[in-house]
């Protein structure tokens, strides 16, 4: 049985092009900073943001980290969004590496209000932290995939420039937000001190993401990432299949939009269903069952048997995802099963 693997976008593997781009890739060894095909891919990262230098590392994670270290000293304070990635599900990486606390804020759909940041400077005071960076994340992987509005980050980045503050985007996504909004790379690269992005989501690289920002950032970052264990080798071979990526599979992403269109569509008709949230902008649909009808455990279970797989998250919330790796027929046929699985008692095959 082929397998639907909706859980993330992260689970694609690369094409044969890519591959072919792998194998043929110049490698060195970049601790000594010799690798050519790194240091194409984080010149040509750095120059489509419009910013002096980039960094290449194994992980979004790893980017973020090392961003948030490179900006801060131990004890300072990090405003940044409930439920946000470098918050909620880097295993308290701000805490952990840099001694960072972080400042959470409720959103709507992951986005924070350009006023709801005004009173949150700490005052210079013996008693308190230094309040130092803001994180944002574009698109919201929590927020069910939303686009950050372009006039919030601007008065955002207005607002950290006249406070001395720094701005960071976790833009894991942020190829997601170009997409759907015709919003320029280097236009979103000019509101931010520091993006994190990421090859490995939807442009379909194995591995691999990159910091990026100023020459003096990215020096001190290097040298994090040698801290964190990240500094690799011969890895043009990854650098190369994320140089594909970047090449050839930003625009493509249009697609992946459409097809979570229509699986929306479907989970919002069926009895029991509700989305969280609402509405779906880009490549991510988190959804709820309702009790009544069954648990998320034998949804996702039910599901399996029938080769889709999706992510679960706690008792009721769900999230699928689409990508590189799913077409349009295996989308079709995720709506089948679903309808099959959920839809109303009378036409409903199988009951959770
Ligand atoms: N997110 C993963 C899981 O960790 C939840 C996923 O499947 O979506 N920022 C954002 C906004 C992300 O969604 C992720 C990955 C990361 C950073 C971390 O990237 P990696 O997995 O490369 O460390």
């Amino acid at each position: 049985m082929a397998i639907i693997d909706l859980r993330s976008d992260t689970v694609t593997r690369p094409t044969l092009a890519m591959r072919e781009a792998m194998a043929g890739a110049e490698v060195g060894d970049d601790v000594f900073g010799e690798d050519p095909s790194i240091r194409r891919l984080e010149e040509e990262t750095a120059a489509l943001f419009g910013h002096e230098s980039a960094l290449f590392a194994p992980s979004g994670t790893m980017t973020n980290q090392i961003a948030i270290k490179a900006h801060t000293q131990p004890g300072d304070e990090m405003i940044c969004e409930e439920t946000c990635h470098v918050y909620t599900w880097e295993a308290g990486g701000p805490a952990v590496l840099s001694g960072v606390t972080c400042r959470t804020i409720p959103g709507d759909r992951g986005v924070i209000e350009p006023g709801q940041l005004l009173d949150k400077i700490r005052p210079i005071n013996d008693h308190f932290t230094r309040t130092r960076l803001v994180a944002l994340e574009n698109t919201h992987n929590r927020g069910g995939g939303r686009v950050y509005p372009l006039d919030y980050i601007k008065a955002i980045r207005e607002w950290t420039r006249t406070n001395s503050l720094i701005l960071h985007c976790d833009g894991a996504r942020i190829w997601n937000a170009m997409i759907a909004t015709g919003t320029s790379a280097a236009e979103y690269g000019a509101q931010f001190d520091s993006l994190s992005v990421c090859f490995s989501k939807g442009l379909g690289a194995p591995v691999g993401s990159a910091i990026v920002g100023s020459r003096d950032f990215i020096k001190r970052c290097r040298k994090v990432r040698k801290l964190f264990g990240g500094g690799m080798r011969q890895a043009g071979f990854l650098a190369a299949a994320a140089l594909h990526g970047l090449r050839h599979h930003v625009d493509r992403l249009a697609e992946d939009h459409a097809h979570a269109q229509v699986l929306a569509k479907t989970l919002r008709q069926l009895p029991g269903v509700r989305l969280d949230p609402d509405s779906v902008e880009t490549n991510l649909i988190w959804f709820r069952l309702d009790p009544t009808v069954g648990s998320a455990n034998q949804l996702v279970a039910h599901l399996k048997e029938r080769g889709i797989l999706v992510h679960q998250s706690g008792p009721e919330l769900m999230r699928v995802c689409t990508h590189l790796d799913v077409s349009a027929k295996q989308i079709d046929q995720a709506c089948s099963v679903f309808e099959e699985l959920l839809g109303s008692r009378a036409s409903r095959n199988t009951i959770l």
